[in-house]
């Protein structure tokens, strides 16, 4: 094996942010730029490091990901991985991905090429993020050292493998001595291990009994595409015509691949006019979900807190598997918290950012978790995971259908509706309002300042009454790991009011341009749990922007996102 010292000197801001380095693709295409930073990858590996260890690699098909998965392979060789698993076409889903480095025990864990929701296409963003042996983000004392190593970088290690791979040809390819790059199938395992964990024999008969219950996913044009055929049209039954934008396409049809009211307002439309039992859509890198029917939006928040409540009931691993514990990123809704209280479990509150979760589900104490954020997992992986949220909506429509129909005698061919299953929700939990507002590309420094300042004046809010809610407490949301002692600080500002609102404010740490602000507004009403969640939640709002004086800083009146 022939290996190339290539010179190089560091670039600024090589470090990874809420989930990995995402910059815009001219970034990554200066000379040395991603080279420097897959290099740091490498240098700054867990135990056992690269030398003799498998890898597994690939991403969510968008622009530049092909070249980049060339590099690595060289630059992995170059660096000792033996064994490369690559996903056809460099094609694989951020949850695949996990699974992946999990079932196949890849000791390196695996490079996952995207930028998530963010657009792609030449003149949007690209990224790249680490995850470890157990399928998971790395945590912040990895991504901390990879941002050391590229700092101090001066070379950079590559090796001669005489032209590009095909990322085409499934099977193993002996590239260099001692070094095999194995390209296999990108939905295969995924397919596998879900239909492991659900009950797909009740699925598909319930579609089969139930003609007029019908589903519509949106692929948004991003990796999910292919994952979702094979589970929703070729296991469980459903009519290719239940998928939309569902070709995964380099720049994602030019729209922007996140799955919330705003983004995939064409999915909302369709799934209202057609009156659509469950729609449900998943982000450019499939990790995200959204859920909804013709007459309700299912909030992040409450979905994973539905999924809580009925998972021992109805999904066989969790039957299998039983649920030791629940959680939620800090600024996700306390709904779940609720279903913790009333079974008994645990439950944990973490920073953003699924790399929190992996310490407490490795320890055996996490099962179910989520954030408000459009995320949703357990621990069958390390990674949130999108068509997984969206089957556990399926299995549990389909069980709660049937068992009404055992129960009560329903007519055949009726189901319980996404809109009963909320309402009976929150029958029994009351119902925790939230909606998030985001303000996005603001001037950095001005979002800092306001940030600072309100980190200076809050603890004087206590014991204030603003907008009719008395502020009980202020503090910025500080995280002790309870698994391995790691504190990480400044996760976000908080202001808990004495009814138990709560209103946060962050900042964003997967932009890839100037700085957006998030706004977090919560709210529980144990009665009234039909309104609108904009007019429950309008005094806080208000109250929020009073707080902050976001329009003085920002020069903002409307948010550009409203979740
Ligand atoms: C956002 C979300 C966070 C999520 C992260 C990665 O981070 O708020 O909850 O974990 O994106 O999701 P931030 O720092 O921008 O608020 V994904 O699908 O982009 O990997
Ligand atoms: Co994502």
């Amino acid at each position: 094996l022939t290996v190339r010292t290539v010179p190089t000197t560091p670039f600024a801001g090589q470090k990874p942010g809420t989930s990995g380095l995402r910059k815009r693709v001219v970034v990554f295409q200066q000379e040395h730029y991603t080279e420097n930073f897959i290099q740091a990858i490498f240098t700054a590996m867990p135990a056992p490091g690269p030398r003799g260890a498998t890898l597994v690699v690939g991403g969510d098909g968008r622009f530049l990901m092909r070249d980049v998965v060339q590099k690595i392979i060289r630059i992995g060789a170059g660096n000792g991985i033996a064994r490369f698993i690559v996903g056809q076409d460099g094609i694989l889903s951020t949850p695949a991905a996990s699974a992946l480095i999990r079932k196949r025990g890849a000791d390196a864990g695996g490079i996952i090429l995207t930028a998530s929701h963010n657009p792609g296409g030449p003149l949007n963003d690209f990224g790249i993020k680490y995850n470890t042996r157990n399928g998971g983000p790395a945590p912040e004392a990895v991504t901390d050292a990879i941002h050391a190593a590229a700092s101090a970088i001066a070379e950079y290690h590559e090796a001669e493998l005489g032209g590009d791979l095909d990322l085409g040809a499934i099977g193993s390819h002996r590239v260099a001595p001692g070094c095999d790059v194995e390209i296999v199938d990108s939905v295969a395992d995924y397919v596998e291990l879900t239909r492991s964990i659900f009950d797909f024999d009740l699925i598909r008969r319930f579609r089969e009994q139930t003609p007029a219950f019908s589903l519509l996913f949106d692929g948004l044009n991003g990796v999910t595409g292919p994952y979702a055929r094979r589970i929703f049209v070729d296991e469980l039954g459903f009519a290719a015509s239940s998928l939309t934008q569902c070709t995964p396409l380099e720049d994602f049809g030019g729209s922007h691949p996140d799955p919330n009211l705003t983004y995939a307002a064409q999915l909302v439309e369709r799934v209202r006019a057609g009156r659509v039992s469950l729609g449900a859509a998943s982000d450019g890198d499939g990790d995200r979900n959204m859920v909804l029917s013709h007459d309700w939006f299912v909030t992040p928040s409450d979905s994973v807190a539905v999924i809580a409540h009925y998972a021992t009931r109805c999904i066989p691993y969790f039957r299998r598997h039983g649920v030791s514990g629940l959680a939620r990123s800090m600024p996700t809704s306390c709904a779940i918290d609720r279903v913790a209280a009333a079974h008994a479990l645990p439950v944990f509150e973490v920073p953003t950012g699924w790399k929190f979760f992996g310490n407490l589900m490795d320890a055996g104490r996490l099962s179910i978790c989520g954030e408000e954020s459009f995320g949703t997992g357990s621990d069958h992986i390390r990674e949130k995971d999108g068509i997984w949220a969206v089957v556990a909506w399926l299995n549990i429509v389909a069980w709660v259908s049937e068992e009404k129909l055992k129960a009560q005698g329903a007519s055949p061919g009726e189901f319980v509706s996404v809109h009963d299953i909320m309402r009976d929700f929150f029958s029994i939990y009351g119902r925790n309002y939230f909606t998030r507002y985001d303000y996005e590309e603001v001037d950095a420094a001005a979002a800092e300042q306001m940030v600072d300042a309100l980190r200076a004046s809050g603890p004087g809010l206590v014991g204030q009454t603003i907008g009719g809610f008395t502020v009980a407490s202020v503090d910025d949301f500080s995280y002790t790991d309870p698994v391995d002692g790691s504190v990480s600080r400044n996760q976000g500002l908080r202001v808990i009011f004495a009814d138990t609102s709560r209103i946060i404010f962050r900042l964003s740490g997967t932009g890839s341009e100037g700085a957006t602000i998030r706004i977090y507004i919560e709210r529980y009403d144990a009665e009234q749990c039909d309104q609108d969640a904009q007019v429950a939640l309008k005094p806080l709002v208000d109250a929020a922007l009073e707080i902050s004086r976001l329009a003085q800083y920002t020069g903002r009146q409307e948010p550009t996102v409203i979740t």
